[in-house]
């Protein structure tokens, strides 16, 4: 079996991690649509298009059996548009980061940090909405967060400064942070220096809904792990490698 996993960037390598624990037997390719990185500023039709790009070359040339959306940005534009374009299952990433802040806060308030494309479409804020009305969800957008990543700037004063400025406009009183980006898990070890309470990847949840639906892989072979890239394949491999925490031996450039 083969799993898709896509991201405008690097920033899905924290939803990848997860899906290999919970995959060690398949075949994944992984797609960084760098050279269209951020999504989170564009408009939603241009982010839809996009992604039906990424999503049509994982299912006709590279004949995936499932698709994980690890971009907040993208399930929003695009999941429901994808879900009816394949006959595959299509995870993504916004309900399961929803379901995990549900079950892990006290007092209801609830914290969201996400691109600005994320936070207009008001996608957490609906399907918090949907399933529980008595939460307080507060968002905050963070346009600088992603580019700052992408090039691996994130342990120095500037970021520092901007990560505490950011956070600075959620109220005292939420207690469950949202990550609403999959590239803010990379950054966590610096967020959780300036909140206190608890932090939702919604990474792992995603990981596990998916072997709800499809099942562990048999167990005959090893997984396998492809990259490809549409922008620079190096920064690429560079920031990945550090965020996984193994070597990458190859990762491809490919412009769709
Ligand atoms: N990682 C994407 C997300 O989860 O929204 C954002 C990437 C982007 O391009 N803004």
């Amino acid at each position: 079996r083969t799993i898709g996993v896509f991201d405008s960037g690097v920033g899905g390598v924290s939803v990848l991690k997860e899906v290999i624990k919970e995959f060690p037997y398949d075949n994944i390719i992984y797609f960084g649509d760098s050279l269209h990185a951020p999504y989170g500023d564009r408009e939603i039709e241009e982010i839809r298009a996009l992604c039906l790009k990424v999503s049509d070359f994982l299912v006709y040339e590279k004949k995936v059996d499932a698709i994980v959306i690890a971009c907040n940005t993208a399930t929003g534009a695009a999941m429901h548009i994808m879900k009816g374009r394949y006959h595959i299952p299509v995870v993504g990433v916004v309900n399961n980061g929803v379901k995990e802040g549900i079950r892990v806060t006290k007092n209801k308030n609830i914290g969201v940090i996400a691109t600005p494309a994320t936070i207009k479409m008001d996608i957490y804020l609906k399907e918090f909405n949907r399933i529980d009305k008595n939460l307080n969800i507060y968002q905050v957008k963070c346009p600088l967060f992603v580019g700052m990543i992408e090039k691996g700037w994130i342990d120095n004063d500037e970021s520092n400064q901007l990560i505490k400025g950011y956070l600075s406009n959620l109220p005292e009183n939420v207690d469950t942070l949202i990550l609403g980006c999959t590239h803010y898990p990379l950054i966590e070890k610096y967020i959780k220096r300036h909140f206190i309470g608890n932090i939702v990847d919604p990474a792992k949840e995603t990981a596990k809904s998916l072997k709800l639906i499809i099942g562990e892989g048999a167990s005959s072979k090893k997984i396998s792990i492809k990259f490809f890239v549409s922008g620079d394949s190096q920064k690429f491999k560079e920031v990945a490698q550090e965020f996984l925490g193994t070597a990458i031996d190859e990762v491809e450039k490919i412009i769709l």
